[in-house]
């Protein structure tokens, strides 16, 4: 009996000890089951003499089993639950800096300007269209009348992309230098008469300054409907600018050359302090825009045009510089909630 005693109490005190849910594991393979040390005293019961010692023994032996296993289920649970609270501890994220200071964010300002703008084409009948930005130099440059080897190009500071299909042929794919290209997916598509807007992210290897960015931003214009003449392009620019910026803002059209359009125009805004700046390209869609679109341009004509987003954003907002837009500095943005 005194064996079987100091056996049991021999686990209890190792039980006692273990510091670890790996411990018990151990513990449980040594003390508990048929092969563990307690089972084991049972084999030498056959050595006792008299029955009751044998039954004694055998009841000794039983509780001390049942009072080892208790004691590792008991271990197990407290040691596993302060694994777990030491583990929840440790990934704790102290959220502390932002409680009692809910910021509400929102959007971008040229994201704001590019909805604003939507809505402004949108009221006056034009419907949104979009095209990818990773484009073929068929649509962004051939079908718009810009030829292999055509002096325009120069002008696109073009980035191109390493992977090559359709056609396989190196630099036959660009991310698109302008939103152009999507005159060219619409007329594909969809039979005139064509009243669309297509806002989008355009790319060109310029060097940053405070009007230019590699990354930028454009909204296109296309018409294309029986008798569309000069003068439907120059009334929908006016009536947008006065809607986007406001009845006391002046625009001008200046002739200019764009291989797409005959004629061209650039459109120009003037700013508060009396300036003017540039904020896009128009003309009437050129003849062989409207082939390579599918459309017969003896029975249909149209006008296009192309303005910068980014710059809309910043004179409408009277900001300097368009990197500002791009630093990320809160002072800076939360202007603009
Ligand atoms: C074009 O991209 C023509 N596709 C526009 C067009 C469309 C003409 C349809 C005729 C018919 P341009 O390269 O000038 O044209 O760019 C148009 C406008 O994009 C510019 O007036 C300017 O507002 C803006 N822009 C051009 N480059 C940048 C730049 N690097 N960063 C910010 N805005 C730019």
């Amino acid at each position: 009996m005194s064996d079987i005693t100091a056996a049991r109490d021999a686990a209890l005190s190792d039980i006692a000890q273990a510091t670890s849910p790996d411990d018990v594991a151990t513990l449980t393979a040594r003390y508990a089951g048929k092969k563990g040390e307690l089972s084991g005293l049972k084999k030498q019961l056959g050595s006792l003499e008299s029955i009751d010692d044998k039954k004694a023994a055998g009841a000794a032996i039983n509780e001390a089993i049942a009072a080892v296993d208790a004691a590792l289920a008991t271990q197990r649970i407290t040691l596993a639950t302060a694994a777990t609270a030491a583990r929840v501890e440790s990934e704790r994220l102290d959220l502390t800096e932002y409680v009692g200071k809910p910021a509400r964010g929102h959007a971008h300002l040229v994201t704001q300007a590019w909805e604003r703008l939507e809505d402004v084409f949108v009221g006056m009948g034009f419907r949104v269209a979009e095209g990818p930005e990773v484009e073929t130099d068929w649509h962004n440059f051939e079908a718009l009348n810009m030829g292999e080897g055509h002096p325009a190009r120069g002008e696109f500071d073009t980035l191109f992309v390493d992977h090559s299909p359709p056609d396989g042929r190196p630099g036959s794919t660009v991310l698109r230098t302008h939103t152009s290209p999507v005159q060219i997916r619409t007329m594909l598509t969809e039979e005139p008469p064509i009243y669309i807007v297509a806002p989008g992210r355009v790319f060109r290897r310029d060097t940053p300054d405070a009007t230019h960015m590699p990354v930028f931003h454009q909204i296109e214009g296309l018409v294309v409907d029986r008798d569309i003449s000069m003068a439907d392009l120059a009334g929908t620019i006016d009536a947008f600018t006065k809607a986007f910026f406001g009845q006391n803002w002046n625009s001008r059209l200046r002739p200019s050359y764009f291989p797409f359009t005959e004629p061209s125009a650039e459109f120009d805004i003037q700013r508060p302090d009396g300036s003017w700046i540039e904020l896009g390209g128009c003309g009437m869609v050129h003849p062989n825009v409207l082939t390579a679109g599918g459309i017969d341009p003896e029975e249909f004509s149209g006008f296009a045009f192309g303005f910068g987003i980014d710059r809309m954003a910043i004179m409408r907002h009277g900001v300097a510089d368009i990197r500002e837009m791009f630093a990320d500095d809160l002072r800076f943005t939360e202007q603009f909630s």
